[in-house]
C-alpha cells in the first residue's frame, strides 16, 4: 500500500462528507458557519477520522457506515483546538497553517464556533446507521463520554492546573491519556462499532487506541521541540516557552523517543487478533511514529 496516496484519498472522502454535513457558509447566521468552516477546512491531517475508517475495515465493515462517526470525531477535535487556542486557554495565533479562529472572527464567535462544532458532532452521529450490536444511544454515549469532563475536558483542566507546578510523569500521563488519547481511542472504537465488532475485537481496538493515543502525544511533544512552526502549521517551541510539562522536558528527548516506540509496539501487539486485516492500522501507527509534522 502506498500510504501517502491512501492518506490523500481518505482525506478527500472525509472532506467531502464534512462538507455535506456542515451548513453552507451562507446559511444564516453566516458568520458562525463561516467560522466553523474556516477552522474545519484549514488543512488538518484528519488522523482521527482516518483511524475510524481503518478500524471499521479491520473489523470487516464498510467505510460508508463509519463515515458519519469519523466526521463527528473530526468536529469534536476541531472544536477542542478552537477553544484551546483562545486567549484564556493556550492563547495561540497560528493553527493548521493559518491564523486561529479567534484572530479572524473574534473571541465571541470563536467560542460559539467551538460550541457549534461540538454540538453538530452529536447531530452527525445520529445520522449513522446503527449496527446490530450497538444502538444509536451507545454510539452517542461513546462520543459524549470521550468529550466530557472525565476525559477530554479532564485532560484540559489538569493541563491548565499544571501550569507553573512541578508535574510527575504519572501526572503527565493522566493529562495525555485524557486530553489526547481519549478522543483517539473513541475514534477507533466508533469505527469498530460501526462494523458491528465483537466484544473481543472492540477490546483489542480499545487497547490499540489507548497506546496509539499516548504515543501520538509523546511524538507531538517531541515535534514541538524539534520542528519549525512552518513545518507543523502551528506555533513550535510553545511548550518550552510556557515551561509546560512535556515528555522531553521530564525525561529528555532520547527517552521520549524510546517511550513513543514502546507505545507503538504496544499498539501493534493489540492488533494481533486482526491478522492481516490489521495491516492498515499497523501502517498508520508506524506513520504516526515517524511523522515530522
Ligand atoms: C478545549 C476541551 C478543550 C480541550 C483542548 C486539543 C486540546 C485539548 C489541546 C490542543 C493542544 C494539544 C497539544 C492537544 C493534544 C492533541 C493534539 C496533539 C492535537 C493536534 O492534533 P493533530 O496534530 O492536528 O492531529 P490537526 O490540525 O492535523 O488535526
Amino acid at each position: 500500500m502506498n500510504l501517502k496516496n491512501y492518506l490523500t484519498s481518505r482525506q478527500k472522502i472525509i472532506d467531502r462528507a464534512l462538507d455535506r454535513y456542515l451548513p453552507k457558509e451562507n446559511v444564516r447566521p453566516a458568520t458562525i458557519h463561516k467560522a466553523m468552516r474556516y477552522s474545519l477546512f484549514a488543512g488538518g491531517k484528519r488522523l482521527r477520522p482516518i483511524l475510524t475508517l481503518a478500524a471499521a475495515e479491520a473489523c470487516g465493515g464498510k467505510i460508508q457506515n463509519a463515515l458519519p462517526l469519523a466526521c463527528a470525531m473530526e468536529c469534536i477535535h476541531t472544536y477542542s483546538l478552537v477553544h484551546d487556542d483562545l486567549p484564556s486557554m493556550d492563547n495561540d495565533d497560528f493553527r493548521r497553517g493559518r491564523a486561529t479562529c479567534h484572530k479572524v472572527f473574534g473571541d465571541g464567535i470563536a467560542i460559539l464556533a467551538g460550541d457549534a462544532l461540538l454540538t453538530i458532532a452529536f447531530e452527525i452521529v445520529s445520522r449513522a446507521k446503527p449496527p446490530r450490536r450497538y444502538d444509536s444511544f451507545t454510539l452517542l454515549r461513546e462520543v459524549a463520554v470521550a468529550a466530557g469532563s472525565r476525559k477530554l475536558i479532564a485532560g484540559q483542566v489538569a493541563d491548565l492546573e499544571a501550569e507553573g507546578k512541578k508535574v510527575s510523569v504519572a501526572d503527565l500521563r493522566y493529562i495525555h491519556q485524557n486530553k489526547t488519547a481519549a478522543i483517539l481511542t473513541a475514534s477507533v472504537c466508533l469505527g469498530a462499532m460501526s462494523a458491528n465488532a465483537t466484544a473481543r475485537e472492540l477490546a483489542a481496538i480499545t487497547k490499540f487506541g489507548r497506546a496509539l493515543g499516548l504515543a501520538f502525544q509523546v511524538i507531538d511533544d517531541i515535534l514541538d521541540v524539534t520542528q519549525t512552526s512552518e513545518k507543523l502549521g502551528k506555533s513550535a517551541g510553545k511548550d518550552v516557552a510556557a515551561q509546560k510539562a512535556t515528555y522531553p522536558a521530564l525525561i529528555g528527548l532520547q527517552k521520549s523517543r524510546a517511550e513513543a516506540k514502546r507505545l507503538t509496539k504496544q499498539a501493534h501487539d493489540a492488533l494481533k487478533v486482526f491478522g492481516k486485516k490489521g495491516d492498515t492500522l499497523r501502517a498508520l501507527a508506524n506513520h504516526l511514529l515517524e511523522r515530522e509534522y
